[in-house]
């Protein structure tokens, strides 16, 4: 079958922002499955506004998906999932590492950040689209811990050696194309099991920071919707939106 995801592939050197450029070009009516890529991110984003640094040798690409009318904005949890368990299964295929991924848009290696997502909705002529934003350390450096994260780390880091940015961007596409498809067939059970084998949050003590403040637990599970279901001694809590602390 062949892929869906990066048939038209648009490069940049120098952008602000993959996602900003795909959201654009998303109004304009570009095709879905467009791929956009850039050498450098100037003002690269996380949740939040936050800043994400994209310097050269990252792989920083925006992905669009377009979701038809069945497509419940409930589901919208379940993107940063699936686009971080691509990642990870790409990292673990291409070079045998040992990434997870960290509720809730968080691939780690061994406890530290190698990539995060960025997932934003928009409608077009009756059709809701995501741009998937995806920020891979590849060959590029990180810094020791940036503000607001606990520790970070690349490919090349992790490997040993530089690897192909181009050969990581096509396993991650191949990967996130495969969930893209159980997406649109409605099988969100398999992106969510695909998720718990890749996970390192669930079974751990977390503190979650939620709009509506701090949140302590045990990690016990995600629901239909890609939330959080946390134990706090007893009490059942569900978390659809935060930012995730593992405690142990
Ligand atoms: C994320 O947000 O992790 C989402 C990052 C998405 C980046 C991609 S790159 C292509 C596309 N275009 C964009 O403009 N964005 C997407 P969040 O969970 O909020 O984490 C942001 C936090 O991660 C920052 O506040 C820093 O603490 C930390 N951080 C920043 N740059 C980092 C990096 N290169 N590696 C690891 N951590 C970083």
């Amino acid at each position: 079958m062949s892929r869906l995801l990066g048939r038209k592939t648009i490069r940049f050197d120098t952008v602000a922002s993959t996602n900003e450029i795909l959201k654009g070009l998303t109004i304009d009516g570009i095709e879905a499955g467009t791929v956009v890529t850039s050498n450098i991110q100037t003002h690269g984003r996380g949740r939040l506004d936050r800043k994400w640094e994209s310097p050269e040798g990252g792989l920083w690409m925006s992905v669009l998906l377009e979701t038809d009318t069945t497509f419940e904005s409930s589901k919208f949890g379940l993107l940063p999932l699936m686009a971080g368990a691509s990642v990870a299964t790409a990292i673990i295929m291409e070079y045998d590492l040992d990434a997870g991924v960290k509720w809730p848009n968080d691939v780690l290696i061994g406890g530290r950040k190698v990539s995060g997502i960025l997932c934003e909705l928009i409608e077009r002529g009756g059709m809701r689209c995501a741009v998937v934003g995806i920020g891979v350390n590849v060959n590029n450096p990180v810094k020791e811990g940036y503000e607001f994260s606990g520790l970070s780390t690349s490919v090349v880091e992790e490997f040993g050696k530089p690897v192909g940015l181009e050969d990581l961007e096509n396993a991650v596409l191949e990967e996130l194309d495969f969930r893209n498809r159980l997406l649109s067939q409605g099988e969100y059970d398999k992106i969510l099991d695909d998720w718990r084998e890749l996970t390192v949050t669930l079974g751990k003590r977390v503190a979650v920071n939620t709009p509506g403040g701090l949140v302590n637990g045990t990690a016990n599970d995600v629901d239909d919707n890609g939330s959080l279901i946390l134990d706090c001694d007893g009490r059942t809590e569900k978390i659809s939106v935060g930012d995730c602390q593992h405690l142990e």
